[in-house]
C-alpha cells in the first residue's frame, strides 16, 4: 500500500496501481503495509487482508495513535540548520525505531545555512554524541547535493521522519526526482495552517529500496511502549539495565541502581538520562 486519502488507498502490484476501499470498517491501514486485494472494476479493488508486519513505526498519545508506516526497515530521522528541532524529538524517534528493531540513520540537513545560522553549530554539536552513540550521522545539503545517503539506502525500505520544515520532501524529491512532492518554507505551511506533506508516500529508489516522505509532527507519543521497552530505546543504558539490584527497577531513585551509579560517575550523558525520567514519569504502561 502506497498511500492513503482518507478512505481511498493506492495499492501497488507488479504491474498496476489500484485505488482501493478497504471491507468492512477501516481498521488501520497503512503506507507500507503488504495487503491482498479483491480487483473489482479497471483498476479498482478492495482490501481484504492486511498481512503481518515486519515492524510498525507510530505514535501513540493518550488518546489516539496515528500510525505512521509499516514494514520499513531504517528511519531517516531529518533535523536542519533551520528550522532547529528539540533533540526530545529525536531521542523520541530513535526510541521508537529501537523497539521496533528498526536501524537509524540522522541527516543533519541545510548544512549550507550554517553561515547563515551560527546558532546551527549547536545542533552540529550536539548531534555528535548520537554518532558516538553508534548512529550513522550525515550532514547534507538536500538542495545541492544529497548523494551521499545512497549508499544507506540501497536495499532498505526508509522512512523520513522529523519536524515539518526540514526538508524531507525536498531530500526525497533530489534523491527520487520522479516523486516530484510538494515543498514549501515553513513560514508558508504553517502560516496557511497546514504541512506540505499532508500524508505518508512510498516511492521507489531502485528495485529493492524504498523511501517513504511523511508529514511532519511536533508531538510524538510513547504511551505504546511499557517501562521497559522505553530504557532498551536508550542503546547506552543497555549494559545497565539487568544489573540492578530490583529486577523491576525504574532507575529513577532505587537502591542498588546501576544505571544511576553510572550516571553518578559520569558515565552517561545527563541530557539523555533527564530526558528519559521525563518519559517514564508520562509513561502510563508499568513494567511488565
Ligand atoms: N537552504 C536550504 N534550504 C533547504 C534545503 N532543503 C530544503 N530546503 C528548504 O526548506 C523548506 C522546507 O522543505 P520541505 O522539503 O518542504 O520540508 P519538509 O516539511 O520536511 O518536507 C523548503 O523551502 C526547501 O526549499 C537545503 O538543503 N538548504
Ligand atoms: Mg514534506
Ligand atoms: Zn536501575
Amino acid at each position: 500500500m502506497v498511500a492513503a486519502y482518507g478512505r481511498h488507498f493506492e495499492v501497488e502490484t507488479a504491474h498496476t496501481v489500484y485505488s482501493c476501499v478497504v471491507r468492512g470498517k477501516k481498521k488501520g491501514v497503512v503506507c507500507g503495509d503488504q495487503v491482498e486485494i479483491l480487483p473489482t472494476a479497471d483498476g479498482q479493488g478492495i482490501i481484504e487482508t492486511v498481512l503481518p508486519r515486519a515492524s510498525l513505526f507510530y505514535r501513540s498519545e493518550y488518546f489516539r495513535e496515528k500510525l505512521i508506516a509499516a514494514n520499513v526497515t531504517q528511519l531517516v530521522f531529518v533535523l536542519a540548520i533551520t528550522p532547529t528541532c528539540s533533540l526530545e524529538l529525536l531521542d523520541r524517534c530513535l526510541i521508537v525505531a529501537e523497539d521496533q528493531g528498526i536501524r537509524s540513520l540522522i541527516v543533519l540537513n541545510k548544512i549550507d545555512l550554517l553561515d547563515q545560522y551560527p546558532e546551527g553549530q549547536a545542533v552540529v554539536q550536539n548531534l555528535l554524541f548520537y554518532r558516538e552513540l553508534g548512529y550513522p550521522l550525515l550532514e547534507v545539503s538536500a538542495e545541492n547535493n544529497a548523494r551521499s545517503l545512497v549508499p544507506r539506502l540501497t536495499g532498505q525500505i526508509s522512512l523520513l521522519a522529523g519536524q515539518s520544515g526540514v526538508g524531507k520532501s525536498t531530500l526525497l524529491n533530489a534523491l527520487i526526482p520522479s516523486a516530484r512532492q510538494a515543498t514549501a518554507e515553513i513560514s508558508d505551511a504553517l502560516d496557511s495552517g497546514r504541512h506540505t506533506t499532508t500524508h505518508a508516500r512510498l516511492f521507489h529508489f531502485d528495485a529493492n529500496s524504498s523511501m517513504i516522505d511523511s508529514p511532519g509532527f511536533q508531538e510524538f507519543g510513547l504511551q505504546q511502549l511499557d517501562e521497559a521497552a522505553l530504557a532498551w530505546g536508550f542503546v547506552e543504558f543497555r549494559p545497565f539495565l539487568d544489573q540492578c539490584k530490583f529486577r523491576n527497577c525504574r532507575h529513577i531513585s532505587e537502591p542498588g541502581c546501576k544505571l544511576l551509579q553510572a550516571a553518578q560517575e559520569g558515565m552517561l550523558n545527563s541530557r539523555r538520562l533527564a530526558c528519559y525520567h521525563k518519559l517514564v514519569k508520562g509513561i502510563k504502561k508499568p513494567f511488565s
